[in-house]
């Protein structure tokens, strides 16, 4: 068989991939060959970037790496803004691309797609990124991709095979099946101090990050048993379930919430990168720990960063938790219920006039659809839902306000996890200020018939940037945009579309959304909040 007909094989047989996503070229045609009859859905989506988002949503959605096939070049460019937003969050994904011939390699001579060195261009956002020389070697390359997907802090791996090698014949690899793979626990030693300190804990907090969505049960018997408030990062929305009586949600940027977190004598912190777009969202490093930090992370060089480490623990989020499950005497009480109900009360998050229009708006959606996975961009009812919305599980809730921080992230992502959960509802919270970027992924939407309710929050431009020019005394500049008829461009791609302007006339959209392609349901900001205020 051929170097790109193996590449296929070993991508459906060993490692389980559905989907694919890519935009073909000249350079990646050998790549398509076979592809059609594999059985694998191959995505077009209209800009690599789309490529590289979808793969992404996928990915949060169902656990299992998205895959791309780029093109040389300019692909491998487009998608790196996208590849930079999931090594920020750690998605596993997989980024397959053509590259110039060996022969031709880093001499600069103008070819087609050329970059000076691809490879050196995108090792910057990847976990690694890696020529292929020898067709021989590709099952050891991917191994090493899924290994990274599976046992290591995940993020996304770039494979770039040269033109020239996908024709290359290559003899089939010993075995298809993939090797078993199991992530580290932590030594018990370790463990045993943990347990010692978690035990003599008055004031105890955990810290549940994006690490952990793999082991909801594990998050949840832990937190349980150890009686503490427990902060669950936006990426490890709903781990513990909807409204669990010691969930102190995404809040950490909170007053109510850090002053817990200074308090608190000892914290455990699980798979949580302690980062600014959780922990200080208000950029004014105010989420101080005092007590006796413990960490557990995968990632060794995570222990470190962010606060002063007290013990660190190398090994995997589920694993561990269940370990300190077992070791940890009961019945333990440390007021924890008391305690998260008492800092709730305080935050008061649905009477905050920042939230407050948002709450009419979340209600209407989780009555509509309560298992919707919630798909964001960086817009204000994605700001305002980081801290209101509860989720049923995790692997429910993600957006582009954390992390990276990308704007077009919303709606391509939301249509890879829609692609990847099908019998689940997706909902895209997008501004129109974002949604601007990827717009061309509707196209994909109505193509693939992805029945993702796509809610545009319109408040005419930049709203986030405008507030801070205003706070920071700089006159608004660039931020008052001319939007285009959302209603008129929707249906030009042949996506339903529809305006809304009050929570019920929501409720009657949600109602009537059609489960064979995309609704676009843009919601005037400005008669939104009147709605709340004057009856209509
Ligand atoms: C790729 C990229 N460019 C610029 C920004 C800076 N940025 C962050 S939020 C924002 C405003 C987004 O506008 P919109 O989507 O309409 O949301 P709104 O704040 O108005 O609710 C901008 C420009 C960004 N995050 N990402
Ligand atoms: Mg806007």
């Amino acid at each position: 068989m051929t170097c790109a007909e193996l590449l296929i094989r070993l991508l459906r047989d060993t490692y389980g991939a559905d989907t694919v996503f890519g935009i073909p070229g000249v350079h990646t045609i050998e790549l398509y060959r076979g592809l059609e009859n594999s059985g694998m859905r191959h995505v077009t989506p209209r800009h690599e970037q789309g490529a590289g988002f979808m793969a992404d949503g996928y990915a949060r959605a169902t656990g299992r790496p998205g895959v791309c096939f780029i093109i040389t070049g300019p692909g491998m460019t487009n998608i790196a803004t996208a590849m930079g937003q999931a090594l920020a969050d750690s998605i596993p994904m997989l980024v397959i691309s053509s590259v110039n011939r060996r022969d031709t390699l880093g001499l600069g001579q103008g070819r087609l797609h050329e970059l000076p060195s691809q490879q050196q261009t995108i090792a910057g956002v990847a976990r690694f990124s890696h020529t292929l020389l020898d067709p021989g070697q590709l099952p050891e390359v991917l191994a090493r991709a899924f290994t990274v997907f599976r046992s290591e802090r995940p993020g996304p791996v770039h494979i770039e095979i040269p033109i020239d090698l996908f024709d290359a014949p290559v003899a089939a690899p010993s075995q298809w099946q993939p090797p078993m793979l199991y992530r580290p626990a932590p030594d018990p030693r370790g463990l045993d101090l943990a347990v010692d300190w978690l035990t003599a804990a008055e004031r105890p907090l955990v810290l549940l990050g994006g690490g952990c969505v793999e082991a909801p049960e594990a998050a949840r018997r832990l937190v349980e048993r150890f009686d503490a408030p427990t902060v669950t990062t936006i990426n490890a929305k709903g781990l513990l379930g909807r409204h669990h009586p010691l969930d102190l949600g995404a809040n950490a940027a909170l007053p109510a919430v850090r002053e817990l977190a200074a308090k608190a004598d000892v914290i455990l912190a699980v798979g949580t990168e302690l980062g600014e777009t959780d922990y200080d969202v208000v950029f004014d490093d105010g989420f101080t720990l005092t007590g006796r930090l413990i960490r557990i992370d995968l990632d060794a060089r995570q222990l470190v960063r962010n606060q002063p480490l007290a013990l660190g623990l190398v090994g995997d989020a589920g694993r561990s938790l269940e370990l300190l499950v077992e070791r940890l005497p009961h019945p333990m009480h440390k007021g924890g219920q008391e305690r998260t109900a008492q800092a709730l009360a305080t935050l008061d998050l649905t009477n905050d006039p920042a939230f407050a229009p948002f709450v009419p708006l979340y209600a209407a959606l989780e009555t509509a659809l309560p298992e919707a996975i919630l798909v964001g961009d960086s817009t204000a009812p994605v700001y305002a839902g980081n801290h209101l919305v509860a989720q049923p599980a995790p692997r429910r809730y993600f957006n582009a306000s954390t992390g990276y921080g990308t704007l077009g992230y919303g709606l391509p992502a939301a249509l890879g996890a829609q692609l990847g959960q099908p019998a689940l509802p997706v909902v895209a919270l997008v501004g129109d200020g974002g949604v601007m970027f990827t717009l061309s992924e509707l196209a994909t939407a109505v193509e693939e018939r992805l029945p993702v309710v796509i809610l545009l929050w319109h408040n005419a431009g930049y709203e986030e940037i405008r507030r801070f020019m205003d706070a920071h005394g700089v006159e608004r500049l660039g931020v008052d945009l001319k939007a285009p008829d959302f209603l008129t461009l929707a249906r030009g791609f042949g996506c339903l579309a529809t305006r809304v302007d009050s929570p019920d006339s929501l409720s009657d959209a949600l109602a009537s959304r059609p489960l064979d392609g995309p609704m676009l349901v843009e919601v005037d900001a400005a008669r939104w909040q009147r709605s709340l205020t004057t009856p209509l």
